[in-house]
């Protein structure tokens, strides 16, 4: 029998479901311990808003229609992240009905409420999901997991619009910003983004983009700025109007966070892709209108297993410098399809087999190399984009989470990318010069540690000599409150905190101080303080050369900051 179930999940958008409160304490301080799984880091999925169909299968247990929904929302809201949509397994294991009806209602009872070792967090003990509810998600995962719909070209272009046609463009840019030290700044819950001024500090427009706002990225020249949701929709900015504003939009998919332009030569602002979690695919646009070109899925074979997956999702995208590709990554299958789009009617895809799990990850100094990393494989893939090859695999830490990652010149080991960690404190430094330092490259050359696991970014500036590390999901609110900050001249005299959520002075909240991100001239280094939906956040700018705080960005439209992505530094990957 079928049943058509439906939810809305847009009433959850203002949730920041953070599970850290799970994590024991002890491990915490430490900074070991699985900490990645034990944390929903983001919001709630939106895939749980769409249509789904409901297979019940005698040999599950009973539950109602009323029950089912319940259990979609929570499984949408708190599980879908790390088991995927289709329960196939990601960073969580899989919850197919084939394990879960083997394993039976009172031991996945049992683990739904006291978590695992390994990483499932405690529902029930920690009070986050009722005795009923918990009973509800026993009974769901034994029922076949509803299928999400597809979303194709149809879909798309019943989304697309077009708000001021390329030909109704100025021709030269129409106000008297300093484009080139402007900022875009993710306000994630209110679905919007800040663009501020880097010299004045001050907001020069609050623009509507899409739900639970994900990255900002810019195309080669630096005029187009491209926001995605996730959502899946795309915010096409075009900063050259006298009021910089929004000239086209689009949703890709129903899930989604990445999204890049061309920028190899010849190819300037001329192709956006993006790529979706849900369904797993990417589409090729044109740059200037996001018209949708062409789909690519990324359902295949796992790279070591060779075993079919249904949903790999798309994490990271970066455009190759070296030839008219991007690279696209399949993050279940470990497959980096590197995507030609010289031809887009004869379209040639490189699949490069690295470990599984892709997630982040940036260029070295040079532009050449793709740093990718594989999350959960505790590896970075080393990709030659000049070469089309895997170069190298780098065993690095617990759950690398690089951001983009940090180049710098390492006073032995030449040339350094850096990355830290979410399940540990170490900052891993992996050589970058093959030419100049061969016995160094794709080699950990060095680990430190910095104040604790639950790091997500890490940055420096071909101008500083500062080494800048955030740890915003440790449960510690001293080490979360705070950035630790190294000399890169002379790391091993250890990192000094510097209170960044304290000096925000905002009202009491979470404050955790999120992603450093510097000016276009490399000497100011910005963070989040970032607070609830309903609390006083802010961004503050802190000077790069004496470490001591610069400016305080507040006002009661900056909800929720996170992501920060400078014009020039975005647009030409300086990091
Ligand atoms: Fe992100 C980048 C996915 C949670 C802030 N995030 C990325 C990228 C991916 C991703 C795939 C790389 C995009 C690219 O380069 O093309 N993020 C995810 C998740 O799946 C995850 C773990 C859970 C979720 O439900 O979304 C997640 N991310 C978060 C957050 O909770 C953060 C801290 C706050 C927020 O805004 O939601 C967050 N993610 C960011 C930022 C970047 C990012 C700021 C870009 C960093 C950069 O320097 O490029």
């Amino acid at each position: 029998m079928r049943v058509k179930a439906m939810n809305k999940w847009a009433a959850a958008a203002g949730v920041l479901a953070l599970a850290i409160s799970n994590l024991g304490a002890e491990e915490a301080a430490s900074g070991k311990g699985p900490v990645e799984q034990r944390m929903q880091v983001g919001g709630p999925s939106p895939v749980g808003s769409a249509e789904m169909m409901q297979t019940l299968n005698p040999k599950s247990p009973p539950m109602t229609k009323a029950e089912f929904e319940v259990g979609k929302k929570i499984y949408f809201e708190r599980c879908a992240g790390c088991h995927g949509v289709l329960r196939k397994g990601a960073t969580g294991k899989p919850l197919t009905t084939d394990v879960t009806i083997d394993r039976g209602s009172e031991y996945l009872r049992t683990f739904i409420h006291y978590g695992s070792p390994a990483g499932m967090p405690n529902w029930g003990t920690s009070g986050t999901l009722s005795e009923q509810e918990v009973d509800i998600m026993t009974r769901y995962i034994q029922h076949e997991p509803p299928m999400p719909p597809e979303f194709g070209l149809k879909e798309m272009k019943a989304t697309w619009k077009v708000i001021v046609p390329p030909e109704q463009r100025p021709k030269s840019q129409m106000n008297k910003l300093d484009l080139a030290n402007l900022f875009s700044v993710t306000l994630r819950d209110s679905g919007k983004v800040a663009l501020i001024d880097g010299a004045s500090k001050k907001i020069v427009e609050v623009l509507d983009t899409g739900y639970a706002v994900h990255i900002s990225r810019l195309s080669k020249s630096g005029r187009y700025l491209y926001v995605i949701g996730r959502d899946g929709k795309i915010v096409l900015i075009d900063l050259w109007m006298a009021k910089p504003a929004p000239v086209a939009e689009i949703r890709i998919g129903l899930e989604a966070r990445s999204v890049e332009t061309s920028k190899y030569k010849g190819y300037e602002d001329r192709y956006a892709i993006a790529g979706s979690y849900w369904p797993p695919q990417y589409v090729l646009m044109d740059g200037d209108t996001l018209k949708p070109l062409k789909i690519v899925a990324t359902r295949g074979m796992t790279s070591d297993e060779n075993e079919y997956h249904p949903e790999p999702r798309v994490a990271a995208i970066v455009a190759s410098h070296y030839h008219p590709e991007f690279l696209v990554n399949a993050k279940e299958t470990g497959v980096v399809h590197m995507v030609n789009y010289s031809d887009l009617n004869n379209l040639k895809v490189t699949m490069i087999k690295t470990p599984r799990f892709l997630h982040d990850g940036g260029f070295e100094s040079t532009g050449r190399y793709f740093m990718d990393a594989a999350n959960a494989s505790d590896k970075i893939a080393v990709i030659d984009t000049k070469e089309g090859k895997l170069a190298a695999v780098v065993s690095v830490g617990k759950t690398p989470h690089p951001g983009r990652g940090a180049n710098f010149v390492h006073p032995k080991y030449g040339p350094v990318w850096a990355t830290s960690h979410l399940g540990d404190d170490s900052i891993t430094l992996i050589g970058t010069d093959p030419v100049k330092h061969p016995q160094y490259a794709w080699k950990v050359v060095e680990t430190i540690a910095h104040s604790g696991g639950g790091s997500l970014f890490i940055k420096t500036h071909p101008k500083s000599k500062n080494l800048w590390v955030d740890a915003p999901l440790n449960p510690d609110p001293t080490v979360s409150q705070s950035v630790a900050v190294f000399d890169i001249n002379n790391l091993g005299k250890g990192y000094e905190r510097l209170p960044i959520g304290e000096w925000a002075g905002v009202k009491p909240g979470s404050k955790r101080v999120v992603q450093p991100e510097y000016n276009r001239a490399g000497d100011e280094v910005w963070f989040s303080v970032w607070s609830g939906a309903g609390e006083e956040s802010a961004v503050v700018v802190v000077d790069d050369k004496t470490r001591k705080l610069k400016a305080v960005i507040k006002d009661p439209r900056l909800i929720t900051p996170t992501g920060k992505f400078n014009v020039y530094n975005t647009q030409n990957d300086v990091y």
